[in-house]
Formats: C-alpha cells, structure tokens, sequence
C-alpha cells in the first residue's frame, strides 16, 4: 500500500518521522506542498486528515495518523523494528516514557524562548518569559544530559531507540538556539556519536533548529 508523509521539511515533527523513515529505508512519498498559496489552498483536505491542522500526518490508503511519535511507533512496529521499539514490557515503557516526556515537558519548556529568539514571533517578546522559558529548558536538558551520563550510549541504554531520534532533534534544536547554554557534555557527546547514523545528516545535520 503506498505511504504517503504530509508535512513541511522544516518542522521538527516532520523531520523526526523522515529520519524514522531513513532508519526503516521506508519507501513513501514525502507530501511538502503545504508552503504559502498551497497551504491555504489546501486546508480543508488537512483538516480532514488532522483536525487539529498540524503537521505531521501519515496516509496509507484510506487510513491516516497525526502526532509525530504516535507516527513513529507506528512505522517502527509494521518495519518489525525491535531495535527502534523493542516489545519486551519495560524495555518498550522506557523508549515511551521518554518519548511522552519529550513531546510533552521537554516541549513545553523550550517553547517561549524558541518562538521569541528563532521565531521571532510578535506574540512572544516578555522578556521575563523568555528567561523563566531558558532557565526550564536548560533545566530539561541538564536532566536529559545526566540520564545519558548514566546510560554512557543511547538514551535509554546501550542501544539507538525511537527516544533518540525525537530526543536528538530537540537537543539539536536547543544547541542552535542562542541562549545561554547549560553544559551537558554527555547530550554533546551523544549527538556527535549519532552523526554517522541513516538520516541524522539530512534531518538534524544542516543546522536548522
Ligand atoms: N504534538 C504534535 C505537534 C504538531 C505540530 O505542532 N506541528 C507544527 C509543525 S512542527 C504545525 O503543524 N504547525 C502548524 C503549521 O506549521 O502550519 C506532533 O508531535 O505531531
């Protein structure tokens, strides 16, 4: 059945289920027409594949899933990638739990900072939210930088999961961003060990934040 991804290259969503799809050697259809004109002009067809109007979304036939980790599992488990989302019990909890953390905690504390300092968006310019933001997500990293200090590899142990792809695409993001950094040499290390691997230089590599 064709696959087909729906998303803009430069979303950090869209590009951890790029680099999930390298890791497979997926064969698909990278949909990135949703830029400008084509994004207006396209908008009901989204909203009826994703009601929240947000990328990334996954279409196999008549079937379609939203939320990029939810996406990356999913093509993990029909790849029968064991590596990426183990099913043993607790092994595959502790790839989920840091996944949930990612898209949730880790999320939540570098938004503010990111949308007024790269993004530069109106709405966020407080300055006593854009520190209150870098205090938490230097605070995230810190956390992230002693459990890979702990693991001396890969994010939930010795081995590369789904939790360091989502993972590496927000450090790297963190890293790009000009704030006051944190030092983690554990989450440096880590990133840099990752760099020879399927995806990590087309999706994290070119220093888009
Ligand atoms: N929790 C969602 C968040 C999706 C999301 O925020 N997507 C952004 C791009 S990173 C988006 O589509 N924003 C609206 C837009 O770009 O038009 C996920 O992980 O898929």
């Amino acid at each position: 059945m064709p696959i087909t991804l729906i998303g803009r290259a430069t979303s950090i969503n869209v590009r951890k289920v790029l680099w999930t799809c390298a890791e497979i050697g997926l064969d698909y259809t990278f949909d990135k027409d949703w830029v400008g004109e084509a994004a207006v002009r396209r908008r009901d067809e989204l909203l009826a594949l994703n009601p929240n109007g947000q990328f990334p979304v996954l279409v196999e036939g008549d079937w379609s899933l939203w939320q990029s980790n939810a996406i990356c599992r999913h093509l993990a488990t029909v790849a029968g990638r064991e590596d990426l989302l183990p099913t043993a019990p607790r092994a595959r909890a502790l790839v989920e739990q840091w996944m949930d953390w990612q898209v949730s905690d880790l999320n939540q504390a570098w938004r503010y900072a990111y949308l007024a300092l790269v993004r530069r968006m109106p709405a966020f310019t407080h300055a006593d939210e854009i520190a209150a933001s870098v205090v938490a997500w230097n605070k995230a990293m810190v956390l992230l930088d002693r459990q890979l200090e702990r693991t001396g590899a890969h994010v939930t142990g010795p081995t590369f999961t789904l939790a360091d792809i989502v993972l590496a695409l927000s450090a790297n993001r963190w890293r790009l961003t000009p704030i006051e950094h944190a030092d983690c040499p554990a989450v440096d290390a880590w990133l840099t060990g990752l760099a020879g691997r399927p995806g990590f230089t087309i999706e994290v590599g070119p220093g888009v934040p």
